[in-house]
């Protein structure tokens, strides 16, 4: 594999996994506050970066690159309110979409047709996680401060989230 690119799909894992740990923080700030739905969402959101990560690990050992395993920040642990925690998820995916579209540019540059073609997962994975991050940022930004909002999102945040994410 060309090493550059070798080199971004090693980035690439410390995206993920750095999106899989500032998620379960999220869940657990959620936790701790008592919003149990979204909790439970971004438990399962973190799981799903992790395993995104690992997919990029085995992809680059099944093409004889070496995987670097990456040291991580800490990530962000306390949120002023629950619009802060979704803007947080929202300007992670977005980060997340760019780096993935960079690897999509380097790899036509680089003509490497195969890592090409196994990134086009993630930028599906990509398209429905803004979707739904977007959605879930509105829709908060519709409630505001109200609390039995709040409330109901907490309680709703499956349904929203599945809706947001079905295809047109
Ligand atoms: Fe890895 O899917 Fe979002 O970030």
């Amino acid at each position: 594999m060309n090493k550059s690119i070798e080199k971004l799909l090693n980035d690439q894992v410390k995206y993920e996994a750095t999106a899989s740990m500032q998620y379960l923080s999220m869940a657990s700030w959620a936790d701790a506050k008592g919003y149990n739905g979204i909790a439970e969402f971004f438990y399962a959101q973190s799981e799903e970066e992790r395993v995104h990560m690992t997919k990029l690990v085995k992809f680059i050992n099944e093409r004889s690159g070496t995987v670097i395993v990456p040291a991580l920040d800490k990530p962000k642990a306390d949120f002023k309110s629950l619009s802060e925690l979704f803007e947080t998820f929202l300007s992670s995916e977005v980060f997340v979409t760019e780096k993935i579209n960079h690897i999509i540019f380097e790899c036509l540059q680089k003509k490497d047709y195969n890592v090409h073609n196994f990134m086009q997962w993630y930028v599906t994975e990509q398209l429905e996680e803004e979707a739904v991050a977007r959605t879930l940022l509105d829709k908060l930004n519709i409630i505001g401060n109200d609390k039995s909002g709040h409330y109901l999102f907490d309680r709703d945040i499956n349904t929203i989230a599945t809706e947001a994410d079905a295809p047109e």
